[in-house]
């Protein structure tokens, strides 16, 4: 049941929750037995074969994995408790992440800056995913990415899809951008230092360096232009940040049928059904709308859709097409506010008592 035409780079514990979600535990599918896996592979290998991957590869790789019985335990996990707006950002956008994130930003200032120019995307917007990805690298996921996939393809679950990211992930070592025993990412496949599922490293991750492999495990030139071009290629606008956060007016329940989406789109419709139409920052501002500190909104033709992550009652954003952009890399609107909330604490100052 994955609903997005390409799929995202990182399936998060929330995204597995969500796709959890409507099973119970009477539903989910029997852990599969271990004992078919290896006949199955027998498949794996010639299907592999049959689309030019080396046997010679597929002889090494394929012997060395082998079911993993807490692959599936980690896909049955029944979600506990949801967080609230609040919570998520409290435990997301932490000081530690910003005070890191900082730190990161000026160990590569001179190489986010190139990667921003290549782009067009502006280096605190990649420090700010790779920060909420992996903590800056610090944990990327050690599971052998072959063996997870194997696996879950091998499950009835989601065979399909696993099975495709599984003869993706069979390239990208075919191709030689990483080693079979550094290619390390999460239970589910999500790889390396910027997350990417193996289908979207062939759709997105870029050789920054030079070197011939695209190597978003231990490069961080490819890592940002990997992220940087992955947010290019989902309409991000150089010139513009992600949105705002505004302050609604008195009355504004008056407006609610007036900014309410025609029909939520396809793409990210978890996120996106809870998004306003799009409406110029002039109309925003026409109907009372003002920015945080209380100041004008600008009067420009910026599209923006209003966000209010924790109901009519809480906090209140204005985002626009890069938020959408950050939405692509990751269908939740917590995560795309995180990650605009941590890209604002890189460009201000921090405080004198930070
Ligand atoms: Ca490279």
């Amino acid at each position: 049941m994955i609903l997005w035409q390409r799929p995202p780079p990182f399936l998060v514990f929330l995204l597995a929750f969500w796709l959890a979600a409507p099973a119970t535990a009477e539903q989910m599918p029997a852990v599969p037995d271990a004992a078919g896996f290896g006949p199955w592979l027998e498949g794996v290998r010639e299907e592999a074969l049959g689309s030019g991957i080396s046997a010679e590869l597929l002889d090494r790789v394929l012997a060395a994995i082998e079911f993993n019985p807490r692959v599936i335990e980690l896909d049955r996990r029944q979600p506990e408790f949801t967080l609230t707006f609040e919570r998520y950002m409290e435990t997301r956008v932490t000081r530690d992440r910003i005070a890191r994130g900082r730190e990161k930003s000026a160990e590569f200032d001179h190489l986010l800056a190139a990667v921003g120019d290549r782009y067009g995307v502006d280096g605190r917007f990649i420090a700010a995913i790779w920060g909420m990805e992996t903590n800056y690298g610090s944990h990327s996921g050690g599971m052998d990415v072959i063996g997870s996939l194997a696996t879950l393809a091998y499950d009835t679950r989601r065979s399909a899809f696993f099975r495709q990211e599984l003869m993706a992930a069979l390239r990208i070592l075919n191709e030689g951008h990483i080693d079979f025993a550094a290619m390390k990412g999460s239970w589910a496949g999500a790889m390396g230092q910027s997350q990417f599922m193996p289908t979207s490293f062939h759709a997105y991750a870029q050789d920054f360096d030079g070197d011939g492999r695209r190597d978003i495990w231990l490069n961080p030139a490819d890592v940002f232009a990997s992220i940087a071009n992955y947010l290019k290629r989902h309409n991000w606008q150089g010139d513009l940040s992600w949105g705002r956060e505004v302050v609604l007016p008195e009355g504004f329940g008056a407006f609610e049928a007036e900014i309410a989406q025609d029909r939520p789109p396809r793409a990210c419709r978890r996120a996106l059904r809870e998004h306003s139409r799009q409406l110029p920052l002039s109309d925003w501002q026409a109907m009372g709308v003002r920015g945080a500190n209380g100041g004008e909104l600008p009067q420009t033709g910026i599209l923006a859709s209003l966000v209010r992550p924790a109901g009519n009652q809480g906090p209140a954003f204005l985002t626009y097409a890069n938020y959408r952009a950050i939405l692509s890399y990751n269908c939740s609107n917590f995560y795309a506010l995180a990650v605009g909330r941590i890209a604002d604490a890189l460009l201000a100052e921090p405080e004198p008592s930070e």
